[in-house]
């Protein structure tokens, strides 16, 4: 018969042994139930304006579409919409009233495709594709990216809005002419989808940060740091500081914690944790920034985390199309 203190002994070493078989034994991923679990296909993108631009791109997924021609259509949306005054047509300027953007597009295949500091187009998404599909080169900025896209058939436009003028006639009359990143004047729209097919793909496009200096660029033309997608693990995309996003190749970075077996919640909460302890090292204050990640794996499951609250993204599958507030670090 089993004593009391016997049983005692044998429950303590009987749940040593369970604690060190899911310590040991378990991959992460399966111990990790805070991602969202998901289905295919799924697009997700950030903050609000995700919403209608899920919805374009729902629109080529639920039709079996690939998740490269969802993520375009989905991104065009914003990146066309003159009172989204972060991306595209209705983008702030630079400090000099230029208004510059920045995009990169991959695919299921590794192809990928970027313009940086782009003027006078209204969809750089586009161009970037162009670039991807129809150029030698990943990466084209400045004159000769819009040199390439006007001979593509691209038009010419000024994206200038009087309303954007204005405002940043008002900033240079007491900034000294000094960009100071902030969290209110810049957002981006990353999008990543898993198509029918199971195939992934990204896009991201941007403004960047408003009144930066002439020929700044952020992460969301650079492919690794605010975009990134292996078809065989997941996609990641990133807003926010685009200069603490590439230092730490943020996007390229969440994809391979995936690859290790973190789920992408995981992923993005060790990524935004990288920051922080750069932060801190570099004797910088967290509070000045913000950087939010999304991440999605090949399973359809996803994630997100970001530094301090606010930020939200949008997730499209099968049961609708909604808005998630971001976990953060800053509580
Ligand atoms: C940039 N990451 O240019 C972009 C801006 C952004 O939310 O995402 N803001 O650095």
């Amino acid at each position: 018969m089993t004593n009391r203190r016997n049983f005692l002994k044998t429950a303590a070493f009987a749940s040593a042994a369970v604690a060190l078989h899911s310590f040991k034994g378990k991959p992460e991923e399966e111990n990790d139930f805070s991602s969202k679990k998901g289905m295919k296909p799924i697009v997700l993108s950030t903050w609000n304006f995700g919403i209608q631009a899920n919805a374009a791109a729902w629109e080529v997924l639920k039709n079996n579409g690939r998740a490269l021609d969802a993520v375009e259509a989905g991104v065009k949306i914003p990146e066309g919409d003159p009172t989204e005054r972060s991306v595209g047509y209705g983008g702030r300027p630079d400090r000099d009233g230029r208004v510059t953007l920045d995009a990169c597009i991959m695919d299921e295949n590794a192809n990928i495709g970027s313009v940086g500091c782009l003027e006078f187009i209204k969809h750089p998404i586009a161009v970037a594709r162009a670039v991807m599909e129809k150029s030698p080169h990943v990466m084209l900025v400045g004159d000769g990216a819009l040199q390439f896209a006007l001979s593509q058939g691209f038009v010419k436009e000024n994206l200038l809005l009087e309303e954007s003028e204005k405002e940043w006639k008002e900033w240079l009359k007491t900034s000294q002419y000094k960009p100071i990143a902030n969290i209110e004047n810049h957002d981006t729209i990353g999008m990543i989808a898993l198509d029918a097919d199971g195939n992934l793909s990204g896009a991201c496009t941007t403004s960047g940060m408003a009144f930066k200096m002439h020929g700044r660029l952020g992460d969301s033309p650079i492919i690794g740091a605010g975009l990134y997608v292996d078809n065989e693990i997941g996609a990641a995309t990133a807003t926010g500081h685009g200069e603490e996003v590439i230092r730490i190749s943020g996007c390229h970075l969440v994809v391979e914690l995936m690859r290790q077996g973190k789920s992408p919640q995981k992923a993005c909460e060790e990524a935004v944790a990288r920051i922080v302890n750069l932060t801190r090292k570099r004797n910088k204050n967290l509070k000045d920034i913000q950087v939010g990640f999304i991440a999605l794996n090949k399973k359809g499951e996803y994630g997100s985390y970001c530094i301090q609250g606010g930020f939200n993204y949008a997730v499209n599958d099968a049961s609708g199309n909604r808005l998630i507030d971001a976990d953060y670090f800053l509580k």
